[in-house]
């Protein structure tokens, strides 16, 4: 199991230096790092390059997450917004070949945090996978895989169940293109857990966990671990498993998570490490 983080748990910007918590990461006994898939577009070839052989030194892998803005959103119903967002997922791509990048993460097939002003779902999910098949085409020129993320009601409209995910999949038709499931997302919409997970099937290309309320793997009592542990064996799951623990009050982070208070224990730099790898420790736990 290669375990992973978003860079978000130790900050409350977006703006972050990868070189610093990609050590970080790898003192905390992580094995990928999941960075902010539109910083690439900002970083320069030098940059990447050093992002890149920071993390191979390291043996971390990246991973790149991404919330697409609004106005590079392929739903659109504007043309030209949908053009920009093409365009936009594109260029994400070929800048994660020049950081050895496997995997895109995250609402690529509309913009987050959604803002629910357009509803009409048959349409936003039509012209959403008309985007993704030429976006699906590059991917998979470059060896990248495109993992959808399937959010909760109150962060998409589009995809909120497995099932919802794999037609979504079927329409667009491109191998490149497959799932992101989200324990969080999943504990609310899910009937069970562990049986998305085998609905899913090899369909899943990436998972992220944490507790219901975001915070950190084996913290909580509510989240179905030991199932979740049996149904990524039961399909032979060989991807990512990555946290999203957001524990952090305010800042650009904590408000678009929608973190209203303390959920850290008012822990300091080194008490979130410590946490952290904790985490990863119960994570490979869930192997045995
Ligand atoms: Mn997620």
């Amino acid at each position: 199991m290669r375990i992973g983080t978003h860079f978000a748990y130790w900050g409350r910007t977006w703006t972050v230096d990868y070189i610093a918590l990609a050590k970080r990461a790898k003192a905390c006994g992580l094995d990928v790092l999941e960075v902010g898939a539109d910083h690439l577009l900002n970083m320069t070839d030098a940059q990447l390059e050093e992002l890149r052989v920071t993390a191979k030194d390291l043996g971390l892998e990246i991973s790149a997450n991404l919330g697409p803005p609004k106005d590079k959103d392929i739903s659109s119903a504007d043309p030209a917004v949908r053009a920009a967002g093409v365009e936009f997922l594109c260029g994400i791509l070929n800048q994660m070949v020049k950081l050895d990048c496997k995997i895109l993460i995250g609402a690529c097939y509309n913009h987050w945090p959604y803002d629910f002003v357009d509803i009409d779902k048959e349409a936003l999910w039509a012209r959403a996978v008309e985007c993704l098949k030429i976006v699906g085409d590059e991917a998979e020129r470059l060896g990248i895989t495109i993992a959808l993320e399937i959010l909760n009601r109150f962060e998409s409209c589009i995809l909120n169940t497995v099932e919802e995910g794999l037609k979504f999949c079927a329409d667009i038709g491109k191998p490149a293109v497959k799932l992101l499931l989200d324990t969080f997302h999943m504990n609310i919409e899910e009937d069970n857990i562990g049986d998305a997970f085998r609905l899913a099937g090899d369909m899943v290309a990436h998972v992220h966990v944490g507790e219901a309320n975001r915070k950190l793997p084996g913290t909580g009592r509510n989240m179905p671990w030991a199932e979740i542990g049996q149904a990524l064996k039961d399909i032979n799951y060989k991807g990512m498993v990555v946290m999203e623990p957001f524990l952090l009050y305010g800042g650009e982070v904590g408000d678009a998570i929608k973190v209203w208070r303390d959920l850290s224990g008012g822990a300091d730099d080194a008490k979130m490490d410590e946490m952290m790898t904790e985490s990863v420790k119960f994570l490979r736990s869930l192997e045995a």
